[in-house]
């Protein structure tokens, strides 16, 4: 290319005018031009598509612009490797990044289209189970505000997280088919696809006189990128996210066609294209499918592959890559990224093991999300070696120098090698995914201090011995645009009128608020804008599902995928317990502080224990709900289909944040991040980032109960019988027996039986043991809650306090202590 002599073909691509008008001649043309529809004859879609594309056009010169100087700086960036991206709704966050919002709301008005309408069409892509996904959208949008050269990583699923329905208060999963329509923000890039090998065996050869190893695939599929902007905060910067979609590398045998066979002809294609089909719903618990590893590997593969092919120069020296670039693993499910570098450089480069395992130990690093054993992925030898025989080779042979390694600082020691070889023997043979990654990372991280430090004193000891000053923190954090601007519109225009300009990239000056929690008047106005954000919640809920959160409650939420260690139970104990005692008339109607429960939570289909603590939430929503006894001051609400989306409504309305795992479980939380910034005051355990918040908001702000850590041991050393703590406690007891007897379950006391006796008889996250603290903490929280000003000036304290918890720092802080990767002038 590049005879053009036409200046407009040399000019570098402009951005259209900003204004109103041109926003409007830009909007139609797409509309005309691009969806072939006359505005008069154009559906909500194609209006939705035109406003779509019309903001891409904004950015696009500002991400051609990105791209081409990645390339040509060869800066040291960031490839985030992540099979999640929990992204959320797209169009509001582009316009707030382009700073369009005005001119579009404007222009869309003078065409008579309603910005709002288009923004409640779009169909968010929930390609992420909760947290993990939903850090990696926040850290992706935070690497652009912060102008990093970076790429995110992963996979174009199809269908996303399943959409949650209730029926008869059960949870039935419908498929999310967030593609039916088209997604007007993602570039098909069909001329990048790569090659994605799998299966078949593995040989050695000679090549002149050195013996090598090589790769005899069985088969393959093709990926093909679709790339999405990521915009900075209005700072002129666009990075790229890179997601993979699987399609088949011959679409039909087309002599299997003509002979008449249509569905062994179609049948390729369908095999190869399940692998990007569908997320896997397993939140904290994977369960070694093999489709899993087939996504895991596919879109790792596709990713190196595509790093090394498109922004390195041809002749690149490849001893160079540790200056080049570092690939972030964010968990374990992108860890098989390991052994391919490996195998790329040394099979297909023909470079030295050694110099190749030396490279290799630099451009990774490791996120570990947990603290559950049964979340540390493992792969079964006999699956690994089946679907990627030369990959199991390559950690057969990472594993034993390791081994020797270790031998040779150690001695004989056979526990301890044991228990640190990649390869663990029982109940199968297996590789552990998380030691991998600890062996071949530069770095290992945990996403929160406490988190961090039980890693290295725990999960990891053995190889935070062996490997003095690989582990270290970075604690999570959440983006202020989408979470605090965007989700608060109230709250974000009333910090600016306190502190001016400039917060929302500069978090920690949200501090700047403190002398305002004192100032009556600030006081007003901020309880004026949590009683508006519960009126917008009320609107989305009224819509949505028929609930409302009446006049005067206290909102009281919890909102996060369901599991035992997250404590559900221990809510819905509470919950029981208030109502208990005002049925069984030990407590008048009239002494119970007016609340709204709100739950969302999604389980994960095969997860029965789950599904049924859903079920009774539910149930007993329902009971509690229609109780005239209760006089109305109690409530539960459970809208279906918790998401992003709903995230945005719920959290700036929020009174109450319910963080209440089990201590030593819950590895950081962001959720707890996001109602602290929007002015909800925590009642939660010493656990994950709740410490920290805690710390930065005080004690007084912050509603502590439970047993720390240490304790929670100390009970599990002496042995845990959760009957005893149900026999010493009247309140207990009452509440458990009431679930029992059949109150919310029509009488019928075999459906949440289950329930019942796994919490007197096992009780893993030891809810029995802490129900008494909690009630008492709640009791706590009702009588802050009844002087409002204290409540309102603690809640202005949980803003101002807790700007460290920006996901902008957290990327500050890989970038420090992990990366060092700068941001590029
Ligand atoms: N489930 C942790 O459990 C943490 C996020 C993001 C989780 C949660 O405490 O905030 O990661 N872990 O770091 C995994 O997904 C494995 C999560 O979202």
């Amino acid at each position: 290319m590049t005879r053009a002599t036409h200046p407009l073909a040399l000019a570098p691509v402009t951005a259209p005018e900003t204004s109103a008008d041109a926003f409007v001649a830009d909007f139609l043309h797409n509309l005309n031009f691009d969806r072939g529809v006359a505005l008069s004859a154009s559906s909500e879609n194609d209006r939705y598509f035109a406003l779509a594309h019309t903001v891409r056009d904004y950015l696009m010169a500002r991400w051609l612009e990105d791209l081409r100087r990645q390339k040509e700086s060869q800066a040291k960036g960031v490839c985030y490797l992540s099979a999640e991206y929990l992204l959320g709704r797209q169009l509001d966050n582009n316009l707030l990044a382009g700073g369009l919002a005005d001119i579009a709301q404007e222009a869309l008005a003078s065409c008579g289209v309603s910005l709002d309408d288009l923004r409640q069409h779009e169909v968010e892509p929930g390609l992420g189970n909760g947290g993990l996904g939903r850090l990696a959208a926040c850290f992706v949008d935070s690497l652009a505000t912060l102008g990093v050269p970076s790429i995110g990583y992963g996979i174009r699923y199809e269908y996303g997280i399943f959409r949650q329905t209730f029926v008869d208060g059960q949870q039935v999963e419908q498929p999310d088919s967030w593609l039916s329509l088209g997604s007007p923000w993602e570039f098909a890039r069909p001329e990048d696809a790569q090659t994605i090998a799998f299966g078949g065996h593995t040989e050695t050869y000679d090549d002149e006189g050195v013996t090598r190893s090589r790769w005899v695939p069985g088969w393959n599929v093709q990926a093909v990128p679709y790339n999405y902007m990521i915009p900075g905060f209005q700072n002129g910067r666009v990075n790229t996210l890179r997601l993979w979609s699987a399609v088949a590398t011959k679409a039909f045998d087309l002599r299997i066609f003509n002979s008449g066979d249509y569905e062994e002809a179609v049948r390729a294609q369908t095999y190869a294209e399940t692998i990007s089909k569908v997320l896997y719903p397993e939140d904290s618990t994977p369960q070694g499918k093999e489709l899993r590893l087939q996504q895991q590997y596919f879109f790792v593969a596709a990713s190196i592959h595509d790093f090394l092919d498109s922004m390195l120069p041809g002749d690149y020296d490849l001893a160079k890559l540790p200056e080049r670039v570092i690939f972030q693993l964010n968990d374990t499910h992108p860890v098989i990224a390991v052994p391919e570098f490996m195998r790329v450089l040394v099979d297909e480069k023909k470079m030295d093991w050694d110099a190749a395992w030396a490279i290799t130990r630099q451009c990774f690093a490791y996120t570990c999300h947990t603290l559950l054993p049964e979340a540390l992925e493992v792969w079964p030898v006999e699956l690994l070696g089946r679907l990627l025989p030369r990959h199991l080779e390559i950690i057969y042979r990472i594993n034993e120098e390791f081994l020797d390694a270790v031998r040779a600082r150690y001695g004989d020691d056979e526990m301890r090698i044991r228990n640190m070889s990649i390869i663990a023997e029982h109940p199968v043979r297996s590789v552990r995914m998380a030691y991998l990654a600890t062996v071949a990372g530069a770095k290992v991280n945990g996403v929160a201090e406490l988190h961090s430090q039980l890693l290295r004193d725990k999960v990891l000891s053995d190889f935070d011995d062996f490997f003095p000053g690989k582990f270290t923190n970075v604690t999570n954090g959440v983006t202020p645009r989408r979470f605090l601007r965007l989700a608060n519109p109230g709250l974000s225009g009333l910090i600016t009128e306190a502190i001016g300009e400039g917060w929302l990239t500069d978090l920690e000056r949200l501090r700047e608020l403190e002398p305002f929690a004192d100032d009556a008047g600030f006081r007003a106005s901020f309880a004026e804008v949590k009683a508006a954000n519960k009126r917008r919640l009320n609107d989305v809920l009224r819509e949505r599902d028929g609930f409302e959160v009446s006049d005067g409650h206290m909102l009281d939420v919890m909102v996060k995928r369901l599991h035992e260690y997250k404590r559900q139970l221990l809510k819905v104990l509470h919950v029981v317990s208030t109502y208990e005692g005002v049925v069984s008339g030990r407590v008048a109607a009239s002494d119970v502080q007016p609340r709204t429960v709100i739950f969302g939570a999604k389980a994960a289909p095969g997860y029965t224990m789950a599904k049924r603590i859903i079920h009774l939430i539910n149930a007993v929503g329902s009971v509690v709900n229609s109780d005239p006894r209760l006089d109305g001051r109690l409530k539960v609400i459970f809208p279906p289909n918790y998401n992003v989306t709903l995230a945005e409504r719920v959290i700036p309305a929020a009174d109450l944040s319910e963080q209440i795992s089990l201590a030593g479980k819950e590895a950081s939380g962001t959720g707890n991040m996001k109602f602290a910034l929007n002015g909800a005051l925590t009642i939660g355990t010493d656990d994950g980032a709740n410490v920290e918040i805690r710390e930065l908001v005080g004690d007084d702000h912050f509603f502590l109960f439970g047993m720390s850590e240490p304790e929670v041991e100390a009970l599990s050393a002496r042995g845990y019988r959760p009957s005893e703590f149900y026999q010493a406690d009247a309140g207990l007891r009452a509440a458990i027996d009431l679930i029992a007897s059949g109150a919310f379950s029509r009488g019928d006391r075999s459906v949440f039986e289950p329930v019942v006796s796994n919490l007197l008889y096992e009780d893993r996250f030891m809810v029995l043991a802490d129900y008494a603290s909690y009630i008492a903490a709640q009791e706590r929280v009702d009588a802050a809650y009844a002087d409002q000003e204290a409540w309102t000036r603690s809640a202005v304290l949980n803003v101002a306090r807790t700007g460290f918890f920006s996901s902008d720092r957290s990327i500050r802080d890989y970038i420090d202590r992990i990366w060092h990767t700068p941001p590029l002038a």
